[in-house]
């Protein structure tokens, strides 16, 4: 197990779609064991192959990092359906410190494959569903200053130029 070097935005790798994981192979188990090791360590309730340099379609999910775990691992997930939009804050280990109200589904229906390779289909609500749409995003090259308003977005970005520049990104 191993704790792997989260990304910042502005590394281009976090704007790159991802490509299909063909094969459950032991290294792809390997980084999957990583990437929950890493979440857990930040703490996090997700992280994305993309966040860790890999442009992979894998994700990692555990809404309760600081109870009993219960993690999620999904290979090429994709958000069939959803349903009723709410606003949440939500933060993002690629924009440390950085929270911004996001609106999402409440409910989706996804579509992944776990690791042992059996495809899985699953209705999840609440923190949850925010959960799966913003590590979803993460494989598409999305992220979540994307769902802002042109204004807010710019001044979002002018903050982490300034930290940029004080070396404090
Ligand atoms: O992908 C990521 O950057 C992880 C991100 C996921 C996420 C946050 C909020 C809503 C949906 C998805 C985070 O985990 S940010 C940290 C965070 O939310 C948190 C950390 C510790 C305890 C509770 C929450
Ligand atoms: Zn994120």
């Amino acid at each position: 197990m191993a704790i792997l070097k989260i990304v910042k935005y502005g590394d281009p790798v976090l704007r790159k779609k991802t490509a299909p994981v063909t094969e459950i192979t032991d290294d792809i188990i390997q980084l999957a064991e990583d990437m929950l090791e890493t979440m857990y360590a930040a703490p996090g309730v997700g992280l994305a192959g993309p966040q860790v340099g890999v442009s992979l379609q894998i994700c990692v999910i555990d809404v309760v990092p600081e109870g009993k775990r219960n993690p999620i691992v999904l290979i090429n997930p994709k958000v069939l359906s959803g349903e009723d939009k709410v606003e949440l804050e939500e933060g993002c280990l690629s924009f440390p410190k950085i929270y911004e109200k996001v609106k999402r589904w409440n409910k989706v229906r996804v579509e992944y494959v776990d690791l042992k390779g059996d495809l899985k289909e699953v209705e999840v609500e609440g923190f949850l569903a925010k959960a799966f749409q913003h590590e979803i995003d993460h494989l598409n090259g999305k992220v979540f200053i994307d769902y802002l308003p042109d204004w807010k977005r710019k001044l979002v970005e002018k903050e982490i130029r300034r930290r940029k520049k004080g070396k404090n990104w």
